[in-house]
């Protein structure tokens, strides 16, 4: 059964609820749309799920009643303050999931594939009581009251929703054409100048979402490890590659969200200070992949975030020629480099699935070998001191 956003924002209204945080996920697009435009709830744009329950448990302590929604791979980043925080000091909280993964969706990208099988176990094995979303009004307005009762024993309660069973009334539009005015640089063309300019042994890896499934229809090399899940760790992974292989120059193409997520990160790559390292961040101030919600890249400057961070050499592009010039540049100094590109929304109408040629094993192999045996490209020379 489905039932529209504006019946599920009207009934938890109802029950009061005033206070949204959560990151988003495409299951969810037009809920945190609406949330955004609704002037009668408070909605925190919080980079980490584990940071939007910290939010709903400062409102709950102000004594507001508050929702956080994730998508299920954000337990793994809930799960501290949801035990260590809001179990301990007794604060509930209403978790709104979107279950991807689940088991009989087994056509769901592999990286949701085992946090699908586990979800409920791990909320059982947490103690968090929890309901599957029926689609219903009754239903939904039933699990609301079982919710209030897990409330007046100060336990959390967790509402599980399926694909598809939220219907969208705003008209958000998830890998569709978006075109947004501003930038007037596309992921597409921005990854089109970034993979002319790099080194053919040049070793990448991508974030999750669109920017790794627009490389792949750019550009599917073996020297491409794409991420797929755990979002926010691509710097980390490819920071990893760099400290582990100086002889080779690795890419982390990165993007706002991502950074935001895991931002702590900038300061490790500034200490370890891998010189053989290019951090690009493909910045378009939101969360395209889930539909474009805001991300707090709007009003927070990464590029000064990398400088005080201790990167060597940082850049802010926003035209095809400052990238093209800052890529090339950051091939005849060291690293850490960091290149904050200011991009658009718009992505091409289809984009393919890396899944749909490699499976993650296969794409970790093919990097492996890529990586250990480099294939015979006609290498130009390197300026003297600067990691090939
Ligand atoms: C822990 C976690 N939370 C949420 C998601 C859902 N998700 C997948 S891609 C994405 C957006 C990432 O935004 P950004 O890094 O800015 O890249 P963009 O989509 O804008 O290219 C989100 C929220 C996820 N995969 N993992
Ligand atoms: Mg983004």
């Amino acid at each position: 059964m489905t039932m529209s956003t504006t019946t599920l924002l009207g009934l938890l209204k109802q029950q009061k609820y005033e206070f949204f945080s959560g990151v988003p996920c495409s299951n969810f697009a037009d809920l945190f749309q609406q949330v955004s435009l609704d002037g009668d709830i408070t909605s925190v744009p919080a980079a980490s799920e584990g940071s939007a329950l910290a939010f709903a448990v400062g409102a709950a302590l102000a004594g507001r009643r508050s929702v956080v929604a994730l998508q299920n791979s954000g337990l793994g980043n809930i799960v501290n303050p949801l035990t260590s925080l809001v179990q301990v000091n007794c604060i509930p909280t209403l978790l709104l999931i979107s279950v991807r993964g689940h088991t009989d969706e087994p056509e769901d990208e592999p990286q949701h594939r085992i946090m699908g099988a586990s979800t409920h176990a791990l909320l059982d094995q947490l103690a968090i009581p929890w309901s599957e979303f029926d689609g219903t009004p009754q239903g939904f307005m039933a699990t609301l009251l079982r919710a209030e009762e897990a409330f007046q024993r100060s336990i959390s309660f967790a509402i599980l929703v399926r694909k598809g069973q939220l219907s969208a009334s705003l008209g958000v539009v998830v890998n569709g054409e978006q075109q947004l005015e501003g930038y007037s640089l596309s992921v597409g063309c921005a990854l089109e100048i970034i993979s002319e300019a790099l080194r053919p042994t040049d070793l990448v890896v991508s974030t999750t979402g669109f920017i790794s499934r627009e490389l792949f229809r750019l550009s599917d090399r073996p020297e491409n490890f794409y991420m797929q899940g755990s979002l926010g760790h691509c710097s980390a992974v490819a920071a990893g590659v760099a400290l582990a292989h100086p002889s080779r120059r690795v890419v982390a193409l990165d993007g706002d969200g991502a950074v935001l997520m895991h931002m702590g990160v900038l300061s490790t790559i500034g200490y370890a200070s891998p010189r053989n390292f290019l951090h690009i961040v493909l910045d378009n101030e939101g969360y395209v992949s889930t539909g474009g919600q805001e991300t707090t890249s709007v009003t927070s400057s990464l590029e000064a975030v990398a400088v005080a961070c201790g990167y060597r050499a940082v850049s802010r592009c926003v035209t095809s020629a400052e990238l093209g010039e800052a890529v090339a540049r950051s091939l005849s100094t060291e690293g850490p480099h960091f290149l904050l590109c200011k991009v658009n929304q718009s992505h091409s109408r289809s984009l393919p699935r890396v899944t749909s040629r490699h499976t993650p094993e296969e794409n970790k192999e093919a990097f492996q070998i890529a990586l250990n045996q480099p294939r015979a490209f006609h290498l130009k020379a390197a300026p003297a001191g600067v990691a090939r």
